[in-house]
């Protein structure tokens, strides 16, 4: 606790701090000419990614760097670095971070408070404050100060965040029509839930005569299962205080007997549907595609403008997804894991880059609406390619304020 006060820091003051230089004549954006201050030859800044273009040189790539060069007004080169996937991500980050040859300029990490922390100690990251006040207009306005605070050091800043999840984070999603196709009631007890998602794999909800739909999906992971899982108050991947004060490890509690037990048996019924045991499947995919009736999933999902809810309803036309209250267990409990306000995930510049002035404007450049809206949609009028398949340039009024998400652009780059 100690060591948190010492970071206590009115927030007003922070925005006084931040907003520093900005009342200057440099044109709104921060995206001035900057030919005298700063190199003018070709800029090249690597980038780590978790998902966004896969292969080298894909089309978003090539546009993204066309637009840079116009708005930094030199050739601006972005070289990705692909991490391995959610389990290595972050063994391939410390062998990254273990030696400046190696070194992003533009660093993407989440859940690494430990290494973050000794990245700063070893003086490896970049304070973006001074660069975040001449150029990172698009990026300050983006986030409440209450957000930037968390990362927020002594006066510097060794990070953005990337995403903030929204309140909730994750939660229980159950498709609409279908439950009222097939005349069910909006269940509340784990029991119900299950019903429904019986009667969508068996009783033919999208109508079309075959029986190819499943109740139940997710990633491949456990938290898929949360709804099967917290309405019995355990939580598998956490230590749990118990009623007499002793101390747990969920996964050995008893309950999770029982939750498995019921998955199996979902599982040999065929309501869960089989591709979520494979990690190349994304739930995202699935959710898209139409064909399950439930998931645990990102609230975000649930937004007009979110990729994968606009990919559905063009699939899926009618369909409507619903956000559900936590399923209540055998005896009445219901919990969700609601989500902090400081961000999942973060970017922040090394010691690698020659020029953090212009890696800021790199990434105030991707985060502005403009270019993200390039990146996510392609270019006006055109198509992009949507997993596998092509969807219409969807119209650009409908990505205004009132869907704003609150994942910052940069993070719609770097993890597509
Ligand atoms: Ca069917």
């Amino acid at each position: 606790m100690i060591k948190k006060k010492s970071k206590l820091l009115p927030l007003s003051l922070l925005a006084v701090m931040l907003a520093a230089c900005t009342n200057t004549s440099e044109p709104a954006g921060g995206n001035r000419p900057n030919g005298a201050e700063a190199g003018t030859g070709p800029l090249n800044v690597s980038i780590t990614l978790m998902g966004g273009p896969k292969t080298p040189d894909a089309w978003v790539e090539t546009a993204l760097e066309e637009e840079l060069s116009a708005s930094l007004n030199r050739k601006v080169d972005m070289e990705n670095m692909f991490l391995p996937g959610w389990s290595d991500y972050k063994t391939k980050l410390n062998l990254m971070m273990g030696d400046r040859k190696s070194m992003p300029d533009i660093l993407w990490h989440s859940d690494m408070e430990k290494e973050y922390a000794s990245w700063i100690q070893a003086g490896v990251l970049v304070d973006l404050v001074p660069h975040l006040q001449r150029h990172g207009q698009n990026i300050l306005n983006y986030y409440t100060e209450d957000t930037l605070f968390y990362s927020w050091d002594n006066g510097k800043m060794f990070r953005v965040p990337g995403d903030v999840a929204e309140l909730g984070s994750m939660t229980t999603m159950l498709r609409k029509d279908w439950l009222d196709k097939l005349q069910l009631p909006v269940p509340t007890t784990i029991d119900e839930y299950i019903e429904v998602l019986r009667a969508f794999t068996t009783e033919d909800p999208d109508g079309n005569g075959e029986r190819d739909t499943y109740g139940f999906v997710g990633d491949h992971d456990w938290r898929a299962f949360a709804p099967f899982f917290y309405s019995r108050g355990v939580d598998v991947d956490q230590f749990l205080v118990q009623e007499d004060g002793t101390v747990k490890y969920g996964a050995t509690m008893p309950e999770v007997k029982d939750a498995l037990k019921q998955l199996q048996e979902l599982y040999a019924e065929g309501v869960i549907d089989p591709r979520m045991v494979t990690p190349n499947v994304s739930a995202g995919d699935l959710f898209a595609e139409g064909k399950v009736g439930s998931l645990y999933y990102w609230v975000s999902f649930l937004n007009e403008g979110h990729p994968k809810q606009m990919s559905f309803k063009e699939i899926n036309p009618g369909g409507e997804y619903i956000a559900l209250e936590p399923m209540k267990g055998p005896a009445g409990f219901s919990a969700d894991v609601p989500s902090d306000g400081k961000g999942w995930s973060f970017v922040s510049v090394t010691g690698a880059a020659e020029e953090p002035e212009a890696v800021v404007q790199v990434l105030n450049q991707i985060a502005s609406k403009e270019t993200n809206t390039l990146i996510k949609f392609g270019k006006e009028g055109g198509a992009l390619q949507a997993g596998q398949r092509r969807i219409r340039q969807p119209d650009r009024r409908r990505q205004g304020e009132a869907t704003r998400p609150r994942q910052l652009y940069v993070d719609h780059y770097a993890q597509g």
